[in-house]
């Protein structure tokens, strides 16, 4: 299995973790985003990464969780209730409305709510959305040096315990 990956972007992140968490063998294919290889453009047209390769080729870092997620069962990240896996998925599919539009605005420095998005955000319930959202917490604490509402600094405390989050941490702090 290949991860194409970026240390930088948060959506690799995402696939990071994952793998950690699962595992899982495979090695890390890391581009220059600033300066992509013509090549990625054959695997996504968009040019985007993640990118898995895992005998097939798949993009998209929800999609890969999933995957993964169903493709190395332990531990698991989405819930076993059918009811509570919906609701997962649901705040992960609405990332851009629950951070991500907030977070770049503020880091393009154009009008946000990102305090008040991180204030509310739906995290602690199962590990594919705080998987999914822990990202952009990390480097909202660490590259935009936000201070972090109480709930969710003691939420990615707790997070952190995790090997695999606590390697992407360090990984952030050599990145700032
Ligand atoms: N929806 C994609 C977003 C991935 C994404 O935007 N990756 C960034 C790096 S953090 C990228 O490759 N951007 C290149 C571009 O927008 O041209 C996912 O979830 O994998």
């Amino acid at each position: 299995m290949r991860l194409i990956d970026a240390p930088r972007c948060p959506y690799c992140a995402r696939v990071r973790i994952v793998l950690a968490e699962k595992g899982i063998e495979h090695e890390r294919v890391e581009i220059d985003l600033r300066n992509r290889p013509a090549w990625i453009y054959e695997l996504n047209p968009s040019g985007k990464v993640p990118v898995l390769d895992d005998g097939f080729v798949l993009p998209e870092s929800a999609v890969i969780m999933e995957y993964l997620d169903e493709r190395y069962p332990e531990p698991p990240l989405l819930p076993a209730d059918p009811v509570a896996r919906a609701a997962a998925r649901l705040r992960v599919y609405r990332f851009d409305e629950l951070l991500g539009d907030d977070y770049y605005a503020f880091r393009r420095g154009d009008a946000n709510e990102l305090a008040a998005r991180l204030a509310t955000l739906p995290v602690g319930d199962d590990l594919f959305t705080d998987v999914a959202f822990a990202p952009w917490v990390i480097r909202a604490r660490e590259i935009l040096r936000i201070e972090l509402p109480a709930r969710l600094a003691s939420w990615l405390d707790g997070l952190a315990e995790r090997p695999a989050i606590g390697e992407e941490i360090e990984l952030v702090r050599g990145l700032s």
